[in-house]
């Protein structure tokens, strides 16, 4: 594995993949520092709110009221837009903590920025329901994951994500009816560990771990970069292709 940095001691090793196997979790604080990633963040919110492209997902979990008053933006393949988000997905800070948790070299899936919207008169930033990510885009032994980077500090009250730790073991669960998530009833928000944090914040979470995120009710919009990436042993298991899928990022 490429050389990893003096952070990275055997110990310091372990004792990330043994948290992020046993949860099928883990946070990593300020692998940005917070200045640049508030930068990154300004950028990033322009360009999304410039697409305006809803990304509040369909389905019963949201009813129709509510769904009239809640927005979610998004923005996938950031980097067509911005040099500075095509060195970000070439990160080392970012790429050689998801090594680690991959175990080996780490491919590239897509990536995509959110702006969750802070309350504005009585609209406000919408939810997700709980879920696992393998229905979107199912690949082989599940060595797959999210990494979140968070662009503003996000609060408890402005719809940080919620994961259920340790609900990857159990590999892709039944979903709702017709649906990409999981029945809410299934997963309560009380269950779950709550993802507060700092801009240059990073999570990481397994493909099968169940996650979700509540509304951003705060006056402060909620800016967040993900990139999913696999191992390369973890192949698709279905013919959904993203136009990225399958760079190298670190070997
Ligand atoms: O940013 C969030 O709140 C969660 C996004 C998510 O889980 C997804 O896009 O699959
Ligand atoms: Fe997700």
């Amino acid at each position: 594995m490429t050389n990893l940095g003096p952070e990275f001691s055997d110990s310091y090793i372990e004792s990330i993949q043994e948290e992020y196997n046993r949860n099928g979790c883990i946070k990593f604080n300020q692998v940005i520092p917070t200045d640049e990633a508030l930068g990154l963040g300004i950028e990033l919110h322009s360009l999304i709110t410039g697409k305006d492209n809803n990304a509040q997902w369909d389905g019963e979990f949201i009813s129709d009221e509510e769904r009239a008053k809640t927005k979610i933006f998004d923005l996938h393949e950031v980097q067509e837009s911005s040099e500075n988000f095509e060195h970000l997905r070439h990160d080392p800070r970012i790429l050689g903590r998801l090594a680690v948790l991959l175990g080996g070299p780490v491919v590239y899936h897509h990536n995509k920025g959110f702006v969750k919207p802070g309350a504005h008169g009585d609209t406000y930033g919408g939810k997700f329901p709980p879920h696992q990510d393998y229905p979107f885009f199912p690949h082989y032994n599940y060595n797959m994951l999210a990494a979140i980077v968070y662009m503003t500090d996000i609060t408890e009250d402005m719809g940080p994500v919620k994961v259920f730790p340790g609900s990857h073991h159990d590999g892709p669960r039944q979903t709702a009816e017709g649906r990409p998530y999981i029945n809410p009833d299934e997963f309560p928000p009380q269950d779950a560990v709550t993802m507060t944090g700092k801009a240059g914040d990073m999570v990481a979470f397994n493909l099968n771990t169940v996650h979700m995120s509540g509304p951003n009710k705060s006056l402060m919009d909620r800016v967040s970069w993900l990139i999913q990436v696999t191992h390369p042993d973890s192949r698709p298991l279905n013919d959904h292709r993203e136009p990225y899928q399958g760079e190298i990022l670190w070997t």
